[in-house]
């Protein structure tokens, strides 16, 4: 270690800690915009950070800048306030001011600083030209008149996701964030992971907002509208309404959703279990009959978009098994409507999901089966935030509900599908029963659980090792795709490949602001879900027992195929 000054204050540092954080530690807060931690991004684009270091000419950024021994460092002297205050005048000379109806007002890092500074003018003219809005995607609109600039978006999409549909760069003399070939985002490479919006620092980008549909279906009298909720959303909505992150508030968001009118509220968990059975059941049948091997899993929308684009060849390897949302759908719109008696064109299907990607699933062509599209709205967890506190609810206070039947019931191994290492953990705890016919004594799969970007382990099954591997982020995928390209991963079964940082509790769709911290929170909050619930074995469900005694048969059956598996093609 060595020594330096900050705002008089003599601390000791690692090599290497930057300004920033060495000021942190003598709990001064140096002011950022562009830097964000997380995701490694430390550019110095924003010069909010600036700081003085005696006997250098020129501010210097802190968040890039590595302590050194002897440096002393103001942070909060009259040239270093007029510098970041005309800093903030000059970012905001371009910014709309249009915060009462911006989609993050209250939610703004940029808003924040303003009233932190306490910006009363801004004395500039406006410079830039102004943009058109980007509203080609039908899960993602970008505002380029809102962009800051920062280049988080930029670092998150190439760098934590490996897609590169976004780039900075000079037009015409202007720097601009922008999609590649500056194309509308719909014709990029872009799958909609929405995960540029969760570090967006301001309301550049955002979900297509579908509250109004959903309002307007429910407050019509023909439609019988149903709704189901991911995994994910179990553990993430509290935040929105104060709550520590991780809260388990399933029973309330049932309550919320029973409150808005909707004529069945279902858990997406229920389904979850039920792609258990049928993914499992396929696994067995690839093993046993030669498929092709590893199999992959393919519930995570924005995974399924980014292996057509970069990866078509290996799409033989994913499972054809539709996503939970999906087979939700589908079965909403024949099961459900069947047994109530309902037409199932009056059957209006909502999905409450952590996760833009999803808005693309709904609305590709394959997911049609049930003569409907399957599910007609897909609203992220941000927009029932939103609907919640139109309405008026007291969230953290409703009571606890129940889901409906008939697709009510999810165990804890549906729960976890929303943490990375999920899927794989429940389809460990059922094809270990149903293979070997005994009870698994260790139910807990602590080596595929966690942050780690690959996670790998080996399960014995009657006399086979089966060798899984998961990973989350598709920088992670990338690197296992290439592996599995190029003959590496022949020995391996199975491997879950989740899109989003952390699994679906990471997701696009999920409240602002969604960190590493937050991840690993809504993680815990997902596995003390699991472990508080009875049922915790997919295959175990009543409810999906009793789908395949009424409906489905058995699992890759007639009705399963047609139903709830597709085939992607590139
Ligand atoms: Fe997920 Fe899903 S677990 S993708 O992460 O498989 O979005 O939460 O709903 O469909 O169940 C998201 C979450 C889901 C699906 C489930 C899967």
């Amino acid at each position: 270690t060595f020594a330096l000054t900050i705002d008089g204050q003599r601390i000791e540092v690692e090599p290497g800690t930057m300004i920033l954080d060495a000021a942190a530690q003598v709990g001064v807060k140096i002011p950022t915009l562009c830097y964000l931690k997380d995701i490694g991004h430390d550019v110095g684009a924003c010069r909010i950070c600036t700081v003085e270091v005696e006997g250098e000419k020129e501010l210097k950024t802190a968040c890039n800048t590595p302590a050194a021994a002897g440096m002393v460092v103001r942070t909060n002297t009259p040239a270093i306030r007029e510098a970041r205050k005309v800093t903030m005048e000059l970012i905001l000379t371009n910014h709309p001011m249009e915060c009462p109806i911006c989609v993050r007002n209250g939610l703004c890092e940029l808003q924040d600083l303003a009233a932190t500074f306490g910006i009363r003018e801004v004395r500039f003219p406006r410079t830039q030209p102004v943009y058109p809005v980007d509203d080609s995607s039908v899960a993602i609109i970008r505002d380029p008149n809102k962009c800051i600039l920062c280049r988080r978006c930029v670092t998150v999409c190439q760098q934590v996701q490996s897609v590169s549909a976004i780039e900075f760069k000079k037009v015409d003399g202007e720097a601009v964030v922008a999609p590649v070939l500056r194309a509308p985002l719909a014709e990029t490479n872009c799958v909609n992971c929405g995960q540029c919006i969760l570090v967006c620092p301001v309301g550049a980008i955002y979900e297509r907002d579908e509250t109004a549909r959903v309002w307007a279906a429910l407050a019509d009298p023909q439609k019988h509208v149903v709704v189901q909720t991911a995994p994910a959303t179990h553990v993430s909505i509290g935040d929105m309404f104060g709550m520590p992150t991780g809260t388990d508030i399933t029973g309330k968001m049932v309550a919320a959703l029973r409150r808005f009118g909707f004529d069945a509220v279902f858990d997406t968990n229920f389904t979850a279990d039920l792609t258990i059975m049928e993914e499992g059941s396929e696994l067995l049948e690839r093993i046993n009959n030669g498929g092709v091997l590893p199999q992959i899993t393919s519930c995570s929308p924005g995974w399924i978009k980014y292996v057509e684009h970069f990866y078509p060849e290996l799409l033989p390897h994913l499972s054809t098994c539709k996503s939970p949302q999906q087979m939700l759908g589908a079965l909403a719109k024949t099961y459900y409507a069947k047994k109530k008696g309902i037409d199932p064109a009056d059957v209006f299907v909502v999905s409450i999901m952590p996760c833009t990607a999803k808005k693309f699933e709904a609305a590709r062509p394959e997911m049609n089966d049930s003569g409907h599209q399957d599910v007609d709205v897909v609203l992220t967890s941000r927009e029932l935030g939103r609907m919640i506190k139109e309405a008026g609810l007291d969230f953290a206070n409703l009571p606890d509900e129940d889901y409906d039947e008939p697709m009510g019931i999810g165990s804890g191994a549906g729960q976890i599908f929303g943490a990375t290492g999920g899927v794989m953990e429940a389809a460990l705890r059922t094809a270990y029963e149903l293979v070997t016919g005994r009870t698994l004594d260790r139910i807990d799969f602590e080596d595929i659980r966690g942050l780690k970007g690959i996670k790998e382990a080996a399960v014995p099954v009657d006399g086979l090792d089966v060798k899984v591997l998961v990973s989350h982020g598709l920088s992670n995928a990338e690197i296992l795709m290439n592996k599995l390209r190029a003959g590496e991963l022949k020995d391996y079964h199975f491997i879950e490949i989740m899109c989003c940082p952390g699994g679906c509790i990471g997701g696009g769709g999920q409240p602002i602001k969604t960190g590493t911290l937050d991840r690993e929170r809504r993680i815990a909050g997902t596995y003390s879900r699991d472990k508080a619930l009875q049922l915790r074995k997919s295959h175990e469900n009543p409810q999906v027992k009793k789908l395949y005694e009424e409906y489905l048969e058995k699992p890759l059956g007639h009705r399963s195929h047609e139903l709830l598996h597709t085939t992607y093609v590139a």
